[in-house]
């Protein structure tokens, strides 16, 4: 059975981070060993949040990982909450990055702005992670912070190039980049092999909505994917039909909550597209 870690916070209530990435992965069969960055009562898209910072627990989670001799097939990163935070990540990478693929999901922004509590600086940190990166997963407002890139809502497929040239250009192995657009009523994710710069695409219906959390259950889903054996243009393909599911099933429900989408309810889906 294969074993990857996750590392993110965990929102107490929100379907975001660790309460999807644990669930989504381990309904895909795969181990997920979780290594909690930050405990909060919500994601911060609220008002009034708690956070308790558990970047002190770290190291010695990494120490007794490594003094017991655990290994891992992936490690799997999203939101982090500060710079000391990305150096220890960088630290996991160094200790159980060897015959491990490396994912880094930069969770920190969307739709133009970063998320509360981020300083303008920790874009430029956070991209330090796709050095050696197997796979980075940003959406096109992450991406843009990442390279000091301007962000755009209307553009063309030389930018989209542009963006993914300048990801691998940080040292990612592959990239790709979710929430691209091209034509009315279409969105999607464009991934570019950094091997051959071979580029894929895939397109689904775009809803009329934007959920919160949708990124993480993309990414969770893609990684469990990835993890199982599936090339990455597919498994970004299987997670864009899975994260669309999601939000339908959400949408259906009369009174749906507006902070995370119903992806407990698409797993027979999941599961069903795995086989
Ligand atoms: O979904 C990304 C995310 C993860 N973790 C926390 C967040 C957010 C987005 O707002 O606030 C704490």
């Amino acid at each position: 059975m294969k074993r990857i870690m996750s590392i993110q916070d965990i929102s107490a209530l929100g379907k975001c981070s660790l309460t999807v990435a644990l669930p989504i992965i381990s309904a895909m069969g795969i181990e997920c060993a979780v290594v909690p960055t930050a405990v909060l009562s919500t994601h911060t898209q609220f008002k009034g949040w708690t956070f308790h910072d558990l970047t002190d627990e770290m190291d010695p989670i990494a120490d007794h990982w490594k003094q017991e001799g655990f290994t891992f097939d992936a490690i799997y990163t999203g939101y982090l909450g500060s710079f000391r935070q990305v150096d220890i990540v960088k630290r996991y990478f160094r200790d159980f990055g060897n015959g491990a693929r490396i994912i880094v999901d930069p969770a920190m922004a969307d739709n133009g702005k970063l998320y509360a509590g981020f300083t303008p600086d920790f874009p430029l940190k956070m991209a330090e992670l796709l050095d050696g990166a197997d796979l980075v997963l940003p959406n096109l407002t992450e991406a843009c912070f990442l390279l000091g890139k301007e962000y755009r809502e209307n553009y063309d497929r030389a930018y989209i190039t542009g963006i993914l040239e300048g990801l691998l250009a940080c040292g990612a192995k592959n990239a790709a980049l979710t929430g691209v657009s091209f034509e009315e009523g279409r969105l999607g994710v464009v991934s570019m092999s950094g091997e051959n710069g071979n580029i894929s695409e895939y397109y689904t219906e775009r809803l009329p909505v934007n959920f919160h959390g949708t990124g993480d259950i993309y990414s969770s889903a893609a990684v469990g994917a990835y993890m199982s054996g599936m090339t990455i243009p597919d498994s970004l393909a299987l997670a864009a039909d899975y994260t669309v599911e999601c939000m339908r099933l959400t949408l259906a429900e009369k009174d749906h909550n507006w902070y995370g989408v119903n992806f407990e309810q698409a797993i027979p889906y999941l599961i069903e597209r795995m086989k």
